[in-house]
């Protein structure tokens, strides 16, 4: 095992002596007031690694409450959600403790995580008096994984949990995945991809479920719940029956025995996620029913068992004709959704991605948020980079999630933002929260490229946190990841900030998306997508560029958002000028706010940002010696490709709007 496979979770003691000391004194010996449960017993292994790994220190459990120092834990459901914990240095009379109480055992878990994060931080004991709570109730990931041990959009190697249509046994390997997930907070995993083949449509039936129950039983020791992505279509599929329709009776019946079989083998089973009617998988249309009565039938399946069903409303034409002028792929979640606003069972949330198309390295944040006042609501967001370099460029995309979670939908008055919308406390929703994408695989690293581990890390702690900064996340992860040389840390630090707007400058232009390859999504073609039946074109011609999706001369997308928005996006005044090609066909020469026109922010841009990429290579060269060779290596190599490979996406970009628009770059720069 190499250290990059440890991830966040270094073995790398504290250097200072005296604060170690500190350290060890205070928490070396533990004493736990409750019986240990599985998780509990998960807290205290985690405990031990921490002195271990931090504290150089094999720490000891007391039978009885010390006289001394010690670490006291307890469960402390009255003042306490469920998932949250309270840190405080005590002295009370002859006892010098740490307490740690947690709402539950798992806010107990997380509680040792968080003091991990504390100690490597630098802290001083004294100075722990904090209590901590998700602002998210669900805190989910998506695995794409498909049971012939591919993932679909993965770039970390093959599945940790399947090979050969089976499951692969790495015990091992999953229990450590739990760990790390466990660590930013992640309470639930769906594990299998959502394009349902039909292997892992077999997931849920006698044959299938013993592996899946041996999986549940090594998350649940980390306080996550496992879910399974279910194939509409398996009554016709697996279960013998002439039909799916969610009104049959038949089909009712075949998926509420199915849920008793799946709770017989395990007990917690989260519930089902549910890709229908999307890019050709099997969904209620087909039996001219709509989304609610699709959803409603798992639902009320699973609601005796409190499972939930999560349906994903990513759904479109993706049979579209690129003539046709009319059709707005970006509109279509949310015509089909807001009209069933309401109509769905207490136990279904929809799942919505942070965009109405799908990952760009910029979209506007998806009306959906807003739209819907009476659904319970889960936001989608992509770690995995299938958009924004597959993990071979550097992405950090917690800046982008941050704008989509502060974002103002003005649903119920300005301060409407989403992450009051997902959190459930805007429309006071049962239940809500957020799902993503993961980015991992078998690579000993995890996710390909070493710095993608800190998107996995950042999304963890910004859901759980929505208030945290981008600066303050990647400072944690630097941290922990590459210890205390603060050259470094601050290095490491800069280079994450500034990835996403990099990686946005030298790729597709002012929120207009795509203009990569076909299929694999990696690489420049700008006509790639735009004659094709996927609905994402640019409409460039030898005047201009740009999707007009105005109310006024457009698509009317715009309308989809509450006022304030629906009038910023629509004036070419007021729209932010990097969506401005997302909502409105423009000139060439039609002047951004930062009073550049068009055509020359796109030369500018794209020649920028190839030497910002160029110049991360160089940043990184100047920390040699300061890091581990093998993580020094596998970090240059892939900045140096990202570097080569922001030039083609420069050249292949500016040829094309040059040899377009006949307009030449006013510094006289080389185009093709
Ligand atoms: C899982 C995009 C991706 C598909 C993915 C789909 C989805 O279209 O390219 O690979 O399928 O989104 O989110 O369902």
């Amino acid at each position: 095992m190499n250290t990059s496979y440890y991830a966040w979770l270094q073995h790398e003691p504290i250097e200072e002596a005296s604060l170690r000391d500190a350290w060890r004194s205070l928490i070396g010996t533990v004493w736990l007031e409750e019986p240990v449960t599985a998780v509990l017993d998960t807290a205290l292994r985690e405990w031990e690694a921490l002195c271990r790994d931090l504290l150089d220190f094999k720490g000891s459990h007391a039978e009885r409450e010390p006289e001394g120092l010690h670490l006291r834990i307890r469960i402390y459901p009255e003042v306490l959600n469920f998932e949250g914990f309270r840190l405080r240095h005590l002295r009370t009379g002859e006892r010098d403790v740490l307490e740690l109480a947690g709402g539950s055992e798992t806010g107990i878990l997380y509680g040792i995580y968080h003091l991990r994060r504390l100690i490597s931080a630098g802290i001083r004991p004294e100075d722990i008096d904090l209590r901590e709570e998700p602002k998210n109730r669900l805190r989910m990931i998506n695995q794409w994984d498909n049971a012939d041990g591919t993932v679909e959009r993965g770039y970390a190697g093959r599945s940790i949990f399947y090979e050969k249509g089976r499951f692969a046994g790495r015990f091992g390997r999953i229990r450590d995945y739990a760990r790390l997930l466990a660590s930013v907070g992640i309470n639930a995993i769906s594990i299998n991809n959502v394009n349902v083949h039909e292997t892992e449509t077999r997931f849920i039936t006698e044959e299938g479920l013993p592996d899946v129950a041996k999986v549940a039983d090594i998350l649940r020791a980390y306080g996550i719940r496992l879910f399974l992505s279910v194939n509409f279509a398996a009554p016709l599929q697996i279960g013998g029956l002439p039909t799916a329709d969610p009104l049959d009776e038949g089909v009712i019946r075949w998926w509420r025995e199915t849920a008793e079989t799946v709770y017989r083998h395990i007990p917690d089973f989260g519930g089902v996620l549910v890709k229908a009617d999307s890019e050709h998988r099997p969904g209620p249309f087909a039996y001219g029913r709509d989304h609610a009565d699709g959803a409603n039938l798992l639902a009320d399946a699973l609601l005796p068992h409190g499972g939930l069903v999560i349906w994903r409303c990513f759904v479109y034409n993706c049979m579209q004709d690129w003539r046709d002028r009319s059709t707005d792929r970006a509109r279509a979640a949310y015509d089909h959704f807001t009209p069933l606003d309401g109509r769905f069972r207490d136990n279904v949330l929809l799942q919505i991605k942070n965009g109405p198309m799908d990952f760009q390295v910029r979209e506007p944040v998806s009306p959906l948020f807003g739209g819907l006042a009476r659904t319970n609501q889960v936001l989608e967001f992509q770690i995995a980079q299938e958009y924004t370099g597959q993990q071979r460029h550097v992405c950090f995309l917690v800046p982008q999630w941050k704008e989509v979670l502060d974002f103002d939908s003005f649903a119920c008055g300005p301060g409407s933002t989403v992450k009051e919308i997902v959190s459930g406390s805007l429309f006071g929703m049962k239940h809500s929260g957020i799902a993503a994408v993961s980015n991992i695989g078998m690579d000993e690293n995890w996710t390909g490229h070493l710095l993608a581990q800190a998107n996995l890390y950042g999304y963890g702690r910004l859901i759980w946190n929505p208030e945290l900064t981008s600066e303050e996340i990647a400072l944690e992860w630097c941290r922990l990841t590459f210890g205390s040389d603060e050259e470094t840390v601050a290095a490491v630090c800069r280079i994450l900030l500034k990835s996403w707007p990099i990686y946005e400058s030298y790729t597709a232009p002012l929120g207009v998306g795509w203009m990569v390859t076909p299929h694999t999504h990696y690489g420049p073609d700008v006509d790639g997508y735009e004659y094709s039946r996927w609905g994402t074109y640019h409409f460039a011609d030898r005047d201009g560029i740009g999707v007009d999706r105005t109310r006024a001369t457009g698509t009317g997308y715009t309308a989809q958002y509450k006022r304030e928005n629906a009038d910023r996006y629509e004036s070419l005044e007021t729209c932010p000028d990097e969506l401005l090609l997302f909502f409105h066909h423009v000139p060439y020469r039609h002047v951004l706010k930062s009073g550049k026109t068009v055509i020359q922010h796109i030369y500018d841009t794209h020649f920028k940002g190839a030497a910002d990429a160029y110049r991360l290579c160089e940043e990184w060269a100047a920390l040699e010696g300061r890091i581990d060779e093998e993580r020094f290596r596998q970090i240059a190599g892939r900045l140096e490709e990202q570097a080569e490979h922001a030039e083609q996406w420069r050249d292949v970009i500016n040829t094309y709007f040059y040899r377009k628009s006949g307009i030449a770059d006013v510094e006289g720069r080389t185009i093709y």
